[in-house]
């Protein structure tokens, strides 16, 4: 190796954000996430950590997203987008978190010295990142703090400005592609709404003109997003844009955003006096990669439809197109899902073709779509995509239809792949794609809503005093321990018609989660209240969070 770190460089810069002594930060499934005020040498070390990655991978270029998603405002986070727009490597997450926790500047160059070692990283090569960051106010110093990082250690750094994380994933992978057989864009954001324009307007050509889409922005940089796509698609697709004060104080998914609609499952109170009955809406959330509709009936009752129920559609509609164009033999498609999808949306896409069950986490889904030649993966939150493999893409290019319908199908198929950010989930991307289908189908939400009926589920947290101690397999589905536990969660299930039930750590919060189903309401409450005492009585519940009866 020809050259060695910039110790004194990363010794002055490191001394401006020392890390408080009494945090342990992880990097975990989604990145670094807490409080924004104390994550400042946590950003500035990061963006040594990108540089370095992108030394490793020969000087590809390394995305930096500052974001905490849907969480509140005070809240903020850090991750880090593999080359090809995805996530970061399992293996590094554990040396971001390394990093992170040295406890001092001295420290913290004895640990990039053995990541060098052990990564093998060769430190002549160029460093290369984009960042950005969403609309929070704990952004622009974090963003300081990366740049400090990024200027110690030398990286060329192209800063993205206040953007979607979907939007820097795209960045990512159009950079990387640049110039390529697989170039996936123009690495501008107008690259990337052309691209999805472009698609949608091929999509819908000739079909009847649909009315206005409301979409609940979170007070989040979706709105900005929003608001730009909006103006490519014109007459295509008419929004109305809510939820977009992105500069008030404690806005931001407060009482609105995919977040709070999927977890409470109701219409955002902004929105009371808004939506119209039988209109079809929205919500992103803070950071705009989930997506979650709703409705109101004629009688002005709400009606979700979550993740779960965009993938019903959309996989139908794929494997449909698939069929049409005459290529069912060599296109597979197959869905991937995780424990908390609904039984109902399971049964209906398991009747239609192959379906995966993961444990949940975007990475986890994400390669397991990569096994198929196409691949959709949702989670019920909203957060999904597809994934059309290369050879896949190369059919689709090199296939030669028959018929006037089989060329049709083939270039919505072909046209499908321009319009979905097969880099991650993406709500706009996404939103395109479920009014694509509904154009398609001539379907309103009602008629959507109606390809299954979701069995009323009820999820719940108990706080218990190490969640460390639940540890879980079968895609999550079972708990190996505490032991024995299962079996008297098994024996809960039993009694209960159509009931299902399953107990998770949190990755995210200091929590375990209780998932139930069941045939009635009722059933399922009561279900996910005894499983949720279970829980309690066998790991120490704190008795605060001691389960409540919710019927
Ligand atoms: C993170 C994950 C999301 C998952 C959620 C589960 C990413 C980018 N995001 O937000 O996929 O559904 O965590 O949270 O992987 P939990 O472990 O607290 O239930
Ligand atoms: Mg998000």
């Amino acid at each position: 190796m020809s050259s060695s770190l910039p110790v004194d460089a990363i010794k002055v810069a490191s001394d401006k954000h020392p890390k408080p002594s009494d945090v342990r930060y992880q990097y975990g499934t989604a990145g670094f996430r807490t409080l924004g005020k104390l994550l400042d040498s946590v950003l500035f070390r990061v963006g040594i950590l990108a540089a370095l990655r992108s030394k490793r991978l020969d000087g590809k270029t390394i995305g930096v997203m500052v974001t905490a998603s849907h969480n509140p405002e005070p809240d903020n986070g850090v991750k880090l987008v593999d080359p090809r727009g995805e996530m970061l490597e399992a293996s590094w997450e554990a040396h971001a978190t390394t990093l992170s926790n040295a406890s001092t500047t001295d420290a913290f160059i004895e640990a990039l010295e053995t990541l060098v070692q052990t990564a093998k990283i060769d430190l002549s090569k160029p460093a290369r990142v984009v960042y950005a960051r969403d609309t929070r106010p704990s952004g622009p110093s974090l963003v300081n703090a990366l740049e400090d990082g990024f200027k110690a250690i030398g990286a060329e750094a192209r800063d993205a400005g206040v953007t979607t994380t979907p939007i820097l994933h795209y960045f990512v992978r159009a950079i990387n592609t640049k110039g390529t057989p697989y170039s996936y864009g123009e690495d501008s954001e107008e690259g990337y709404f052309t691209k999805l324009g472009q698609a949608l307007k091929k999509l819908v050509a000739g079909r009847p003109p649909v009315s206005p889409l409301l979409i609940d922005c979170a007070n989040g940089v979706g709105a900005i997003a929003a608001k730009t796509l909006a103006a490519h698609l014109g007459d295509t697709l008419p929004i109305v844009l809510e939820n977009t004060a992105i500069t008030t104080e404690g806005a931001l998914n407060n009482a609105c955003g995919a977040d709070f609609v999927k977890t409470s499952q109701k219409l955002p109170p902004s929105l009371s006096n808004v939506l119209k009955p039988g209109q079809r809406a929205c919500s992103l959330d803070g950071d705009a990669d989930r997506l979650i509709y709703f409705y109101l009936d004629e009688r002005g009752s709400f009606h979700m439809l979550d993740g779960d129920k965009i993938a019903g559609l959309v996989a139908a509609f794929i494997v449909e197109q698939v069929k049409i164009a005459g290529l069912e033999e060599q296109v597979k498609v197959g869905v991937v899902q995780t424990a908390y999808a609904n039984g109902a949306s399971t049964k209906y896409l398991q009747e239609r073709l192959p379906v995966k069950c993961v444990p949940t986490g975007v990475k986890h889904l994400h390669h397991a779509a990569e096994r198929y030649d196409v691949g959709v993966y949702f989670e019920a939150n909203g957060h999904g995509t597809v994934l059309f493999s290369d050879d896949t893409q190369a059919t689709l290019r090199d296939y030669q239809p028959s018929t006037p319908a089989q060329s049709r199908a083939l270039e919505n198929l072909v046209s499908l792949t321009e319009l979905i950010n097969q880099t991650v989930g993406d709500a706009l991307s996404d939103m395109l794609l479920v009014e694509t289908v509904l154009s398609h189908k001539s379907y309103t939400g009602v008629e959507w809503d109606s390809l299954y009926v979701d069995l009323p589920n009820r999820l719940v947290k108990v706080v218990v005093s190490d969640r460390n101690s639940f540890k879980t397999e079968d895609a999550e589905r079972r708990l190996v321990s505490p032991p024995g536990l299962q079996s008297k969660i098994d024996g809960l299930v039993n009694r209960y018609q159509g009931g299902r039930s399953f107990v998770r750590p949190s990755g995210t919060e200091d929590v375990v989660r209780v998932y139930a189903e069941a045939n009635i309401r009722t059933q399922a409450d009561e279900l996910a209240f005894r499983v949720a005492g279970l829980v309690y009585d066998e790991a120490g519940g704190d008795p605060a969070s001691r389960p409540k009866e919710f019927l």
